[in-house]
């Protein structure tokens, strides 16, 4: 099966310019203009629209159980969105239960993702040490093609972990060659405060970002660079959804400390009006943490994305429907964390951000796709528009819109926190592996055709490299006989 894309400009991080793009086999064979199309191939016309790498989303929970349940959207339904959104890659996690080994839960979440319909990875999450742990972060990074290992600093008396592993495991890291990520919250401040504000009786989700304030983001944030700095170890902050936190990360970074940041598409839309709502289900719908920010986070986080200091936009699609979320009807601490978005951030992205100036085409195709490709070393096989990269791409057409709701879209979930929202700049086709998936308005998947990506350690290519230059130089010529 061979595609020909005619007629379309390609955006990558890079620039732009008028190309074909040629697939086959699933990969890409060449890119350029006027290019002839093979006898069989098919021909899609993106005449007047962009081809641009697939979205990758370095940030999704599908079917992660979780605060007594589990998220609704699986994997096979969580890629079948992504593709009906223009993003052909998930980034899940691995989250194994405390005490119970990295290995077999890294087993149980390969056999849930197999019914994927596009490529998929994952990061682990260390949540407890032992030297059983240590070893088999080893097994996982050289065996298993893990290179990113993610801590939650929040989440007391569940998946929270203290100082002291964050310490051992950020050290385990650097020696692996692996990158740290976090989910940036004081965990302890966080349980202080839910009990203060229950005591008062503010028991509703009104209670849940006043449990949550800024500070208590940028504190997390801020303690995970220091303790990665000292230890030599890349860091990656999840969810940065306020000024604290992306603060501390351009402190860091000017200093060139190795910190990345990812800005969730809900975060750099949606503010704390949403606990307010007289309707307790549609501010149960918005409980997820970080929470939902005053409003001038937003613009914050829109500059910091502009400015290069947030380096990915992902989504945390972690769904629950309205009969999970009212776990906590009487409790705002028991209402199941998690929104999705997997399927509306590359449009919601566009619009807000391509539409309004603040990002070029170029920029929105890094931070939707490129970048974390290459934080996560698997650049240029994913998130680029090259020959010899998977033929992972989406046909943008600028001039169509369309409008977000439950109701049409192909999540599962019964509420999207993006409902309403006209959007302008849409898929007309989303290319996995270089078979046509989504094309005007329709779904053509196939559960299980996704794949588990391998995601090298940062030094092999470092080792590589050097290996090559050492091929290279001088000593390694063989000298001509003296004359
Ligand atoms: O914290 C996360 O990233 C997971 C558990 C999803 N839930 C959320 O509220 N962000
Ligand atoms: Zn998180
Ligand atoms: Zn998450």
């Amino acid at each position: 099966m061979s595609l020909l894309i005619r007629g379309g400009t390609v955006v990558t991080a890079e620039g732009s310019a008028r190309a074909d793009v040629y697939c086959a086999d699933g990969v890409i064979k060449a890119v350029g203009p006027n290019l002839d199309a093979p006898s069989g191939a098919r021909v899609v016309d993106a005449g007047g629209q962009y081809v641009m790498p697939g979205g990758i989303d370095p940030h999704t929970h599908m079917q992660l159980p979780f605060m007594g349940t589990v998220a609704s959207e699986d994997f096979f339904t969580g890629t079948a969105a992504a593709a009906a959104g223009g993003t052909t890659m998930i980034i899940d996690f691995v989250i194994p239960a405390p005490q119970t080994s990295l290995l077999t839960a890294y087993d149980q979440w390969r056999e849930w993702a197999q019914k994927s319909c596009q490529d998929y990875s994952f990061h682990v999450a260390v949540t407890w040490w032992s030297d059983e742990v240590y070893r088999d972060m080893g097994t996982l990074v050289k065996d298993r093609g893990v290179n990113s290992f993610k801590h939650f600093m929040a989440y007391k008396n569940a998946i929270m972990v203290p100082d002291e592993n964050l310490v051992k495991s950020f050290a385990r890291c650097q020696e692996l060659g692996a990158i740290a990520t976090v989910h940036a919250e004081n965990g302890e401040l966080v349980f202080h405060l839910q009990q203060e504000i229950l005591k008062r009786g503010i028991t509703g989700p009104e209670g849940h970002p006043l449990s949550r304030p800024p500070e208590v983001e940028g504190e997390a944030a801020n303690r995970a660079i220091r303790i990665a700095q000292v230890l030599g170890a890349p860091l990656y902050i999840v969810h940065n959804s306020c000024k604290e936190s992306v603060e501390a990360i351009i402190r860091a970074r000017l200093e060139g400390q190795r910190v990345y940041g990812e800005a969730l598409a809900g975060h750099l839309l949606i503010d704390d009006s949403v606990y307010r709502h007289p309707d307790w289900n549609y501010a149960a719908a918005h409980v997820m943490s970080p929470p939902f920010r005053p409003k001038e986070n937003q613009e914050y986080l829109w500059r910091a994305l502009q400015s290069g200091n947030l380096q990915t936009t992902a989504t945390d699609h972690c769904c629950f429907c309205a009969d999970q979320k009212a776990m906590g009807r009487t409790d705002f601490t028991k209402i199941p964390n998690g929104t999705g978005g997997v399927e509306d951030r590359m449009s919601v992205l566009w619009h807000h951000g391509v539409g309004t100036g603040r990002l070029t085409p170029s920029e929105f195709v890094k931070v939707t796709s490129t970048n974390a490709a290459q934080i996560f070393n698997i650049y240029p096989r994913k998130g680029s528009v090259s020959v010899g990269a998977d033929a992972d791409l989406v046909v943008w057409d600028p001039e169509g819109s369309r409008t977000i709701s439950a109701k049409t879209h192909h999540q599962k979930v019964d509420f999207n926190i993006f409902e309403g929202m006209n959007v302008k700049g849409i898929p007309s086709h989303t290319i996995s592996q270089g078979k046509v998936v989504w094309e005007k308005g329709q779904l053509n998947v196939e559960q299980g055709a996704g794949r588990y990506i391998n995601r090298p350690p940062f030094h092999s290519m470092f080792e590589a490299l050097a290996k090559v230059n050492a091929a290279r130089s001088p000593r390694s010529v063989p000298r001509k006989a003296a004359q």
